[in-house]
């Protein structure tokens, strides 16, 4: 992989600081710290955009005696415009079940399936992890 070599000034007091979080966050170099960060803005960036495709995963914990949310959150699923590509499930109690499903697709469609999911009734908490294969 070629590389190009850019120039970064700083104000003596946020390199510090910068200085300070990466070493705690264990990088070796700046470089890598920074790449990192210009990754993940450029990740932010095309994901709010919502028409690129990405990969990700939504993690929900919810209670399965609650009415019907099984059969719902299934429902939801077999209907959703992103694709599911598997689904993990753990009996975490004797109510409570993980479940994490990996997604793939357009960011919006991934979106609305993560809304969807994280609105019904019994699920305590849920989030939506997206990223990108090729940033
Ligand atoms: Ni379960």
């Amino acid at each position: 992989m070629t590389v190009d070599r850019v120039g970064v000034s700083f104000e003596p007091e946020l390199l510090e600081k910068f200085d300070r979080l990466i070493k705690g966050k264990g990088y070796g170099s700046r470089s890598e710290a920074i790449r990192d960060l210009v990754r993940k803005s450029v990740i932010e960036s095309e994901i709010s955009l919502g028409t690129g495709d990405i990969i990700g995963t939504v993690t929900m914990m919810y209670d399965h005696h609650a009415g019907g949310v099984t059969d719902r959150l299934l429902d939801i699923q077999h209907h959703s415009h992103a694709n599911i590509v598997s689904t993990t499930h753990m009996h975490a109690s004797e109510h409570i079940c993980l479940e994490v499903i990996v997604v793939k697709g357009r960011a919006n469609a991934v979106k609305e399936l993560s809304d969807s999911l994280k609105a019904v009734k019994g699920v305590k908490h849920a989030e939506l992890v997206m990223t990108k294969k090729d940033v």
